[in-house]
């Protein structure tokens, strides 16, 4: 059921004040008592209560748009979320100016910080892979943009909605252990990204939970033309791999695309899961198990949660989105897939037949 909309009034209720103590916290922190404040943000938490923007305006308090720095665009995975992100804000009638910097290196990221604070912006979104100490230096280097992140490390003292890899990885593992696999190939995204380490490390965990400790490891660029020669590669020199744990979709889309053209099919068929589930997976072939993250609900987040921040930017906003594994066609049991066996055979008796 869809849950209604808290207003300014369910927040007074809930933190047990009156709605001008809730909106003297929206628009003048500093003459609220610390205590009280602190108990409207977390009846404001709780509710999840999204600040009415237009009031926001009228009241001058922020500019009409909102920011993105956001990874390459090329990539399924971002380019979903930046879609999300664009949908949710204009139904809070913002605009997005977005910036995609070559690099995430601290000086281009305050370069674009800085041409936001140009275009009196105030807010942005920044969904990069970053690391603690860059993304806890852009928040402290301009108090007058509030910048919430997507992806960093759950250590990082920074507003962040981000998704629990550990869980969907446990779960993806625990599946092809489950099917009888045991000797296993990680693509894992590349190194210098958070999320694809968070990835690679709880892959690890899970395997060595089940007793697997000689999975061999390769990093891609999240690609799906890195994952057609990392698969290339992996199956080269580790032929008995029986299944392909992949850091993302688009990577998954160019193994599958290998194992094709290697014509592993029937019994030396290789299993092969994702991660995103992105729009396109369901459509791959075969059609990928995945672990799935909600775009859509992350874009509809981080914007309800910008809008929060910026009308109360005192709030320590964390939030965690779940994942969860989807099974589709790409993983079958250890062994083989059944109806290509079937295939095979019915190919060699056709060969047979034709040879007498
Ligand atoms: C992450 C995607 O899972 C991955 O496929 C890749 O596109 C990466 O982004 C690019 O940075 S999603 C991110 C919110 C962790």
């Amino acid at each position: 059921m869809q849950r209604r909309t808290a207003t300014l009034e369910d927040v007074a209720r809930e933190a047990g004040v009156s709605e001008q103590t809730v909106s003297r916290v929206l628009n003048k922190p500093e003459v609220v008592a610390e205590r009280t404040r602190d108990k409207v943000i977390r009846a404001m938490q709780a509710l999840h209560y999204v600040p009415n923007r237009s009031a926001q305006l009228l009241a001058g308090k922020s500019a009409p748009s909102i920011g993105l720095i956001t990874a390459s665009l090329t990539l399924h995975a971002p380019s979903q979320i930046a879609a999300a992100i664009k949908s949710h804000a204009s139904a809070h009638e913002l605009e997005v100016a977005i910036a995609m910097p070559a690099t995430a290196d601290y000086p281009s990221l305050q370069a674009r910080l800085n041409e936001f604070r140009a275009q009196n912006i105030r807010g942005a979104i920044i969904n990069l892979p970053l690391e603690g100490s860059i993304a806890e230096k852009l928040v402290s280097e301009n108090p007058d943009i509030c910048c919430l992140f997507l992806d960093i490390s759950p250590e990082t003292d920074v507003c962040c909605v981000r998704f629990d890899h550990m869980e969907g990885c446990g779960a993806c593992d625990t599946h092809l252990w489950e099917l009888g696999h045991r000797e296993f190939g990680l693509l894992a995204g590349p190194e210098s990204s958070v999320s694809a380490r968070m990835r690679l490390s709880s892959w690890r965990e899970a395997l060595h939970r089940h007793g697997v400790r000689n999975a061999v490891t390769v990093f891609g660029d999240w690609s799906a033309a890195s994952g057609w020669h990392k698969a290339f590669e992996l199956l080269h020199q580790y032929p008995k791999i029986s299944a392909i744990v992949v850091a993302n979709d688009q990577m998954a889309l160019g193994v599958l695309s290998a194992l094709a053209q290697l014509n592993r099919t029937g019994r030396r068929a290789v299993s092969v899961t994702g991660y995103d589930d992105t729009a396109d997976s369901l459509y791959f072939q075969p059609p990928l198990t995945t672990v799935a993250q909600d775009f859509n609900k992350l874009g509809k987040r981080a914007v309800e949660l910008l809008i929060q921040q910026m009308a109360a930017p005192q709030m320590r906003i964390r939030e965690l989105l779940p994942t969860r594994l989807v099974i589709r066609q790409s993983t079958w049991p250890y062994g083989g897939r059944d109806e290509d066996e079937k295939d095979d055979l019915l190919r060699q008796l056709k060969t047979l037949v034709e040879k007498l």
